[in-house]
């Protein structure tokens, strides 16, 4: 096992319902640490750049102006196997597909309004949080 980074996203239709505290504290009994967290409004530029691997699937553009559609939490979590298990405990994308317990079964709203966002790889965690957060912002 070993100790990782992975890059959080508390969306804005949770951040509207005031569930940051409720999915952060998901997250924390998971076992991840937060070790970065900062509130913003994403650009629409912010969001093309972000969600970019998907610029030429349909939904592309309803992503873009969700995710730029109110605040969002980013942030940086650290842990055993971090990666992982933040997918784990955030549920799969469709909430109707999340395993009872996740954060997109408890908290999502559909499946574009999925409360969260979590790196998927080793090598896009360390892109995402490059994007947000530099090196000092991240207090382990
Ligand atoms: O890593 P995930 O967030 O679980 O999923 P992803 O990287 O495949 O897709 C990124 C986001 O794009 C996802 O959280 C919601 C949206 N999305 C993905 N697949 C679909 C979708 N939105 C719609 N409307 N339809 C989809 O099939």
């Amino acid at each position: 096992m070993a100790l990782e980074r992975t890059f959080s996203i508390i969306k804005p239709d949770a951040t509207r319902r005031n569930l940051t505290g409720a999915v952060t504290k998901k997250l924390e009994d998971a076992g991840l640490r937060v070790v970065a967290s900062r509130r913003i409004q994403m650009t629409e530029d912010q969001a093309k750049k972000f969600y970019e691997v998907h610029a030429e699937r349909p939904f592309y553009n309803d992503l873009v102006s969700f995710m730029s559609s109110g605040p969002v939490v980013v942030q940086v979590l650290e842990g055993e196997d971090a990666i992982a298990k933040n997918r784990e405990v955030m549920g799969a994308t469709n909430p109707k597909d999340a395993a009872p317990g996740t954060i997109r079964a408890e908290y999502a709203e559909s499946i574009d309004a999925n409360s969260v966002h979590g790196s998927d790889s080793a090598e896009n965690a360390q892109i995402e949080i490059a994007q947000f957060f530099t090196e000092d912002q991240i207090v382990g």
